[in-house]
């Protein structure tokens, strides 16, 4: 087969459906990518123009342009806006476009998880455009503090649309994140083992497993303060048990390590093209790695800094101070690795490096500036003034504008197969570094002046009005440099000139297929040996076109890709994907209705949308598996492989695992609400303690033990070839017999809405049965496809996922049942 006709046959079966409907089904990495891509930037050019506004407002003093109302709504949704809609998905959409490319496979691990994100993110993104166009947006600022965002002081619906919306959007960063975790560690080109892999995939695996960590206690505050919004469970309110700085623990748990999730991809994009840049490898990949996961580590126990000033113990205070500073270790170990990598090589000026020149100079100050208000008395003078505004912004737009630009100009010949023509870029890049530094600069001045964040307006004697005049102007420059950024790519994106292949002389995969790639990525995939391989072996792009690698040969109408085993890169198993489908857009819809159902508090439709979401996740596993026996498969290069359905860690048990691990954070968060409320808030214990029954615990007990006994024995007797469904189904009665053990817990609640014991047990009560509930609905599921044929001894795959699950659901339900009788118990 030569090379041409190798192309045809496999952009046939893997190309998404043509014309602007194939947006809807499409399940494709690269499609997806860019659409992810060009709907942040759609949300970066909102956000723009909201802070063109804030600018414009406090140009002058006592400026009539906008009211309080209307400029509380700007600001919070600006800062939202560009944390929630814009850094976070350009991200995604970055990885999600380049990182098969990157790894040298066919697409990321779940195509339709991929789609199912991009359309939550739509959705929930769009929910959040309409408050804004409405004029009922959220205004209680972008981090959300109650009890300014309670229902005493907030009672109109601006604020369920945050609620609501981001925990929608955050649905997509979860699944972005399982599927990146999972993509990075099981498919990779063979022989790419974990240290050959590029370095922009650890960064990315490490902002992955940061975002299943770090988002689930978001997720949970929203979830608690909308419950306390709509239903009246007191979780955040001091008169009933409950506290307000629960709800800022809970944010900036997730809040600190957000800045790195922004952050970490970004220094990968500037570790992947500063040594190219430089005609050179970067210097000191090993402690690059090492540093980013220490970075991630670290990341996770300062989030108290942002809390300095609410009257926490001084040795606390103490504490967090100190591990804030350490932060600077691991950012000075990348950034003598950068430093290094240009002294070794020979740095070329090109428009990607001076853009991370622009990141150089911008992140070091506002890295200065944190270190300074990581001291605790510096921080007391300028909390919420102008100087951390300022402060957030060289962290921000200096940490990850810039470097995403430079990654922007350094892959677009890659996504268009064009070379750029006009100089506009240069003129460009000078507005936005001039501009940013104009308008940030003034304002850390004037917030040391006093000028407090968040006020609308300001006195003509405050002594602020020249600053600030400067600063709007400024702004306005830096408008038109990133406006001008958008001209210039769009012109290249469609009429320059046709570009060649890998213009920058890059080591990496995705400079050895076509550009811009076509939809299978990799005619075959080639054997890596080398960090670089692209510069190991010169031919190499000729030889993965001509087939030489493996799955060269295309079977049937099969989307093949294989896995590898994780450290080493050996080959593992072979992977088919389903093709194109509407599927993923019809369940995020349905998803939307459930969300959108509780904003407008019209509940009899939430059952509904339930449903619809449970029945529409049957049909997509449904279609997964295979009904027949079929033993390795070749490969190509003399290698055959096991399909998926037939090896008991299948691509759906990572997924499960590292789902489960964000599902256990959000479980560990609550606990830890919990336990703070009880240490913390007055009034614990409360007057009427739920009475231990010990009756229901040892139902509980036993019934989680059995279930997790009898899904062992499952395995077992589909293992020795014997029938399992019998022990399948009895497994689905003993999470029965824990699931009414936890509902009578549950219904025996004291006053949820009367002291936040009850609804903090309500909730313990909710998870747990949630969870009962899905494996119970796993284990029926189970059970019809024994019978329909899809199980056999060695296609195990589904019932080691379903194990995982029910595992799960049997430790949760246990915690829960103990979570409401220990505490009792001990007083
Ligand atoms: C395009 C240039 C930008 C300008 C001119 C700008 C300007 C501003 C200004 C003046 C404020 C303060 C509002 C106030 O306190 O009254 C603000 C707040 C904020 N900005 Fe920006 N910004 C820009 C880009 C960004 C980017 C790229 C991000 C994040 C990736 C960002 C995130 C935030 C956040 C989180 C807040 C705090 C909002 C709040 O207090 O609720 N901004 N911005
Ligand atoms: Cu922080």
């Amino acid at each position: 087969m030569n090379a041409l006709k190798r192309h045809r046959e496999l952009d046939a079966i893997w190309a998404s459906e043509k014309g602007w409907t194939g947006w809807f089904s499409t399940v494709n990495h690269s499609d997806l990518g860019r659409m992810f891509l060009v709907l942040a930037f759609f949300y970066f050019a909102v956000g723009g123009i909201l802070s063109m506004l804030i600018r414009a407002q406090l140009a002058t003093p006592h400026s009539a342009f906008a009211g309080p109302e209307v400029y509380n709504q700007i600001f919070t949704m600006h800062g939202t806006i560009m944390m929630f809609l814009f850094a976070i998905p350009a991200i995604e959409g970055l990885a999600v476009y380049l990182i098969p490319k990157l790894l040298g496979t066919r697409d990321l691990a779940y195509p339709r998880l991929t789609a199912y994100g991009f359309w939550c993110y739509a959705f929930g993104g769009a929910m959040l455009l309409f408050s804004l166009f409405a004029g009922i947006a959220p205004d209680g600022g972008w981090f959300m503090y109650p009890p300014l965002t309670g229902p005493l002081h907030s009672p109109g619906i601006n604020t369920d649309f945050w609620l609501i919306g981001i925990t929608f959007v955050e649905i997509s960063a979860i699944c972005a994140a399982v599927e990146l975790t999972v993509s990075i560690l099981k498919y990779r080109a063979p022989g790419m083992s974990l240290d050959k892999m590029p370095i922009f995939a650890w960064y990315i695996l490490v902002t992955a497993l940061m975002i299943l960590t770090g988002f689930p206690p978001l997720i949970l505050g929203s979830v608690l303060l909308e419950l306390e919004r709509a239903f009246g469970l007191p979780f955040f309110q001091t008169d009933l048990g409950g506290d307000s700085l629960l709800w800022q623990h809970l944010f900036w748990l997730f809040g600190h390590p957000e800045v790195y999730i922004i952050f970490l991809p970004a220094a990968g994009i500037v570790s992947t093209v500063l040594p190219v840049m430089a005609r050179t490898t970067l210097l000191g990949y090993g402690w690059v790695v090492a540093a980013i996961v220490a970075l991630a580590f670290l990341s996770f126990g300062l989030w108290v800094h942002h809390m300095f000033t609410t009257g926490i113990p001084s040795l606390g205070v103490a504490f967090f101070s100190a591990a804030s500073t350490l932060v600077a270790v691991p950012t000075a170990v990348q950034i003598f690795a950068w430093i290094g990598t240009l002294w070794k090589g020979r740095p070329d000026l090109r428009l990607p490096m001076l853009y991370i020149l622009g990141f150089f100079l911008t992140f070091v100050i506002g890295g200065l500036t944190g270190v300074m208000v990581a001291i605790v008395p510096f921080d007391w003078q300028v909390h919420d003034t102008a100087f951390i505004t300022a402060h957030l912004h060289y962290v921000l737009f200096g940490g990850f504008v810039f470097p995403l630009l430079a990654g922007i100009y350094y892959w677009l010949p890659l996504f268009s197969g064009r070379q750029r023509f006009f100089r506009l870029g240069e003129i460009a890049f000078a507005l936005v570094f001039a501009g940013f530094h104009g308008t940030f600069l003034a304002m850390h001045w004037v917030g040391l002046l006093g000028q407090r964040r968040r006020i609308h307006t300001y006195d003509a004697d405050a002594g602020w009005t020249a600053i600030n005049l400067f600063s709007s102007v400024s702004s306005f420059i830096l408008a038109i440099g990133l406006a001008m950024v958008l001209v210039d790519v769009i012109l290249n994106l469609f009429v320059a000139v046709r570009g060649k292949r890998n213009p920058w002389n890059a080591g990496t995969l995705e400079w050895a297929t076509m550009a811009p790639p076509p939809s299978y990525n990799f005619a075959s995939l080639p054997e890596i040996s080398s960090r670089d391989p692209a510069h190991a072996d010169p031919g190499l792009p000729n030889r993965i076109a001509g087939g030489e690698g493996y799955l060269g040969q295309p079977r049937g109408t099969l989307r093949e890709t294989l896995t590898v085993d994780i450290a080493s890169g050996r080959p593992d198993y072979v992977v088919r994907y389903p093709a194109n489908t509407r599927l993923p857009i019809t369940l995020a819809a349905v998803t939307g209705l459930f969300f959108l159902s509780l904003l407008v508090k019209v509940y009899w439709i939430v059952p509904i949308a339930l449903i619809g979401v449970v029945l529409l996740a049957c049909r997509w596993v449904w279609g997964l598996g295979q009904r027949v026996d079929e033993g390795p498969v070749p490969v190509g290069r003399g290698v055959s492989l096991p399909p998926a359905a037939e090896t008991a860690k299948s691509p759906g048990w990572w997924g499960s695992v590292f789902l489960l691990i964000a599902d256990a954070t959000f479980f560990g968060s609550l606990i830890f609400g919990y336990a703070f409320l009880w240490t913390i808030a007055p009034g614990w214990p409360p007057p009427e303690w739920l009475q231990p029954l010990a009756p229901e615990l040892a139902a509980g007990v036993g019934g989680a033990v059995a279930a997790a006994v009898l899904m062992r024995l499952t395995i077992r007797r589909n293992a020795d070839g014997r029938p399992a469904r019998i022990t399948c189904l009895l497994t689905l009665a003993a999470m029965g017999m824990l699931g009414v053990a936890v509902a009578t817990m549950t219904g025996r609640v004291p006053a949820p809405t009367g002291h936040a014991y009850g609804a903090a047990l309500l909730v313990v009560g909710g998870y747990g049965m949630l969870h009962i509930a899905l494996a119970a609905l796993m284990l029926g599921f189970l059970s019809v496809r024994i019978a329909a044929g899809y199980v056999s001894v060695t296609r195990k795959a589904e019932l080691h996922i379903v194990r995982l699950w029910v595992d799960y659901a049997a430790a949760t339900g246990v915690i829960c049942l103990l979570i409401a009788h220990v505490p009792v118990l001990l007083t």
